[in-house]
Formats: C-alpha cells, structure tokens, sequence
C-alpha cells in the first residue's frame, strides 16, 4: 500500500507517478470563466473540458473561479482552499476500472453569501469572459408550467430594493454587468449549463425580467450585448461517497477532501454565439452546432426522463441503485417500451443521430454496475425536474393522442413516496423537495380527493382536467395504493 499523499500543488510532482496531473502552470493566467454552482457536475463536465484544454497548452486565458451562492457551498470552499482547488476526477468503466485524474482548471473559489463585493467585483473584471451556472432546474426563479418569473421570492424583492447586495444570481449578474456597462467593458457571455429545454434562451428571458424591474436602462444594454447560447450538457455524474475518498487514499494513495465520480461517457453540445471570445472547446470534442434544440430534447425526454422512471419506481420497489433497477429486466423492458412507445414517438427525427443506438448506449450507461448512481439522487427535486423530463411528454402525447400509460404509473408512485414516505417494504423514503412539504399536503388528500395530487398546477399545469388522464391517473394511484408491488403493476403494462 502506497502512503497517501496529500493533494496540494506543491504534491503534484510526487503524485506524477501515481495519476495524471496537470501539466500546466495553473496560476499564471488569467481567470476567463467565473461558474457558479461548483458540484460534481460541473467538475465533471465543464472543468474536465477546460482541463483538457489546458493539458494540451491551450485557452491559458481561461481559468474558472468557482461562486457558491449558498451557505451549504461553504463546505466545498473549505476543501478547495485546503488543497489549492485541485480536486481528482474518478472515472468508473463498466469493467470495474477506475481511472482517476487530477483536475487544475479551476484555480480559485468565492462564496457569494459572506462577501457579495468581492464577487460582483470578480465578475466585473476584464479578464471575464464567461459566466456560467449549474444551479439545478430548480434554481432559475421561475414557474415549471407557466414559465413566469417569481417575483415574490422574497431574495428577489430584497435585491430590487438592494441592488447593492444582491443574494440571487440575478442579484449578482445584474450587478457585475451594471458594473461592466459604466465602465465601457464589454459583456460577458451567460452559459447555462442546466437540463432545461432552451436553456439560454429561458436564463436570458428570466434575467431580462428581473433586469427591468430594476433598472429598464441596464436591461436594454443586457438585451443588445449579453449573449445566452442554449447548451445541452451530458455526464452521469453520482453523489461522492465516503467509499469513493477511501478507495482513493488506500489504492491510489492520494487523499482528497472531496473527489468526484462519474460515467466515461461526456456530451456537450452548445450554440456558437458568445459575446465575448470563448474556449477553443472544439479540440476536446464539444459539438458546436447553430440549433441545439433538437440534442436538448432528446436527452432531457430519454436520458433525464429515463432516469425518473427508473428512479421513482425503482425507490418504492427498494432499489437502491440505477444499475440495480437495470439489471432487474422488468425495470428494463418497462424502461425501453417507456422510450419507444412514450418518448420517441413525439422527438422526431434529429439530424446525425440514430435514436435506436442512442436509447441502446442509455441502457448501458444506466446499467454501467461501477457507477452505482443511488436513486435517491435521482429522486431528488422531482418536483423541478419532472416538469421538463416528463411531464412535457404526457402533455405533448396526450395533443396527438399517444400513449401516457409508462409515464402515468410513474407519477402515481411519486404521490405515493410522498404521502406515505415508505417502499413496499416499510422502510423509509426521505423526500428531498424544495417543494416537500407541498407536495406531502397535496399527496395526503389522495384518499379523499384522488387527483388531489395532480391539483399542484405549477407542477402539473392543467393536467386534472384533462380526462383521458384523471383516468388513467385514478386507476394507477387505486392499483400503487391498493398494493405497493410495483413490479406486478409494471409486468401487466408490457
Ligand atoms: C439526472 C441527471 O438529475 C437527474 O435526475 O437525470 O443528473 C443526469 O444524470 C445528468 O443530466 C446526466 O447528464
């Protein structure tokens, strides 16, 4: 057993021969990219790309400083600042491989909440050229079904009278490009990186919104300079486990505060308008195309989607893990006949792709048994994600008149873990939901009221009315409530 080294800069030559490290000086450039929302995603995805780009002796003007906006965000910031914001990449292949990698691209960390100046500031600098985010579906202030923004955030009504201090990232974007503006800088260019349809395009509606409320001059200047290019990113990246930053120190020999894994597989496919320069992202395989629309589609229906319905159904049926939920053939041909029959049918054709050897990687991705992707992360803000994910798709089948089965008994087994909190086997189901105490209230009136559920428009939008679905929708919650073997009820559908 090698002694684990710690990881630090000054470790990296020693380290060399244990993993790959970065080749390149990471603290003599300058910091192009401030990204707000530093977890695993992001480490896994954007900072990997940028790594790449670094190792090969480009973009050295493009360093990224992570933001965290929340109080919670404080725990990466203690570890980074223990380990020069080096973290390890820890890349688990289906054949039990890991292969892990130390990452340099992002070189420095500021939370928003304790000094707000000094990251407006850094925002403002003119070495900026990218803003991006990856602050989950939830995180954009607005209505899933109505796309409104929400103006009675109280952070936001707090902001439009303090644009000073601001505490939301519209609070933050608004006042570093207000700063920009009177200081003749060009714009920077917003990048989201989160699985919502038209993500840019949502982002720029949403701050161009909040923008006017505050200030109608400032928002004028945003519509004409800021550019918001749509984005669809891609990388399975699961919660680090305790088990993940041992196996580190003991076989690896390197001990770091906070590693993250993922998948092999990395997708990134973002429009090619950016206000200010960008990343030459193209040498390590990012697609630059004029309309990602189509991409952002059909992950979000087949991928993210397909996650829901393994995660939701998996978790009553008290799996544990995504790969466990494939390995089980019940949960896979319920799985495949949901993407044929339910999402295939209404993406169309996309140019250059062949959805069958899409949907046939997705399972093996999925069923990839190192990963070990937990349910409950699945699970977890289903009430910002299933809007996009799935329940689009209903929406849209019911239109045509296409089939809603797969996708309803999903959503009935969803109330279910939310009124009773319990699997089939008694144990519990912790529900984590910016929304989890709506969503019990709304749950617990199924009994009385069976579409009670369904009731929470700015989840649902008009679904209770419609009654080729209240049908469908009774019938499920009757046969989940009536018996919790999931399984059987998945069997009679296929
Ligand atoms: C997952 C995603 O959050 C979820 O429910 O579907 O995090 C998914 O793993 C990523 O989008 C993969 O790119």
């Amino acid at each position: 057993m090698k002694t684990p080294i710690q990881l630090q800069q000054e470790n990296l030559v020693d380290l060399g021969s244990r993993m790959p490290v970065p080749n390149y000086n990471r603290t003599a450039n300058k910091t192009g990219i401030i990204h707000i929302g530093v977890g695993g995603f992001h480490r896994a995805h954007q900072a990997y790309f940028l790594h790449q780009l670094r190792q090969l002796g480009e973009a050295s003007d493009w360093n990224i400083c992570g933001i965290g906006l929340r109080e919670a965000d404080s725990k990466l910031h203690n570890v980074f600042r223990k380990q020069d914001h080096l973290y390890t990449l820890m890349v688990k292949h289906a054949d039990g491989k890991i292969t892990p990698e130390v990452i340099g691209s992002i070189v420095d960390f500021e939370m928003g909440t304790t000094n707000p100046e000094s990251v407006i500031a850094r925002m403002a600098n003119t070495d900026t050229r990218i803003v991006s985010l990856t602050i989950t579906e939830g995180g954009y202030n607005f209505n899933p079904t109505t796309g409104d923004f929400n103006f009675d955030n109280p952070d936001i009504q707090y902001e439009l009278q303090n644009p000073q201090d601001p505490r939301t990232v519209y609070g933050f974007l608004t006042a570093a490009l207000k700063r920009r503006r009177d200081a003749g800088l060009p714009a920077f260019t917003i990048l989201i990186c989160d699985n919502i349809e038209h993500n840019g395009d949502m982002a720029r509606k949403m701050l161009l919104t909040f923008a006017e409320a505050q200030d109608l001059v400032l928002a004028k200047w945003i519509a004409k300079e800021v550019c918001f290019p749509n984005s669809m990113v891609d990388r399975i990246t699961p919660v680090t486990t305790k088990a993940d930053i041992e196996t580190l120190a003991r076989t690896y020999g390197l001990k770091d505060g906070w590693p993250v894994t993922c998948e092999p597989y990395i997708q990134w496919v973002v429009e090619d308008k950016f206000s200010n320069g960008r990343p030459d992202f193209e040498k390590v395989g990012v697609q630059f195309v004029p309309d990602v629309g189509p991409y952002e589609k059909m992950k979000l229906r087949l991928l993210n989607a397909g996650h829901s319905v393994l995660g939701l159904l998996g978790v009553i049926h008290g799996h544990s893990t995504i790969n466990a939920c494939i390995e089980d053939e019940t949960f896979a041909t319920y799985l495949r006949a949901f993407l044929d029959v339910e999402a295939t049918t209404i993406l169309g054709d996309i140019k250059g792709i062949n959805l069958e050897d899409y949907k046939d990687s997705l399972l093996e991705r999925f069923g990839n048994p190192n990963v070990k992707d937990s349910v409950g992360r699945i699970c977890m803000e289903s009430s910002a994600k299933l809007p996009k994910f799935l329940i689009a798709t209903i929406h849209e089948n019911l239109e045509i008149g296409g089939s809603i089965k797969f996708a309803t008994l999903v959503i009935a087994a969803w109330c279910y873990c939310c009124d009773k909190g319990i699997d089939r086997h008694g144990h519990a189901i912790e529900i984590v939901d910016a929304m989890s105490t709506e969503l019990y209230q709304a749950a617990k009136e199924t009994q009385t009221d069976s579409l009670a559920f369904i009731r929470q428009e700015s989840i649902f939008g008009n679904l209770a009315k419609n009654e080729r679905f209240t049908d469908l929708y009774t019938e499920m919650v009757q046969k989940v409530y009536n018996d919790t073997n999931i399984k059987k009820h998945m069997v009679e559908m296929i």
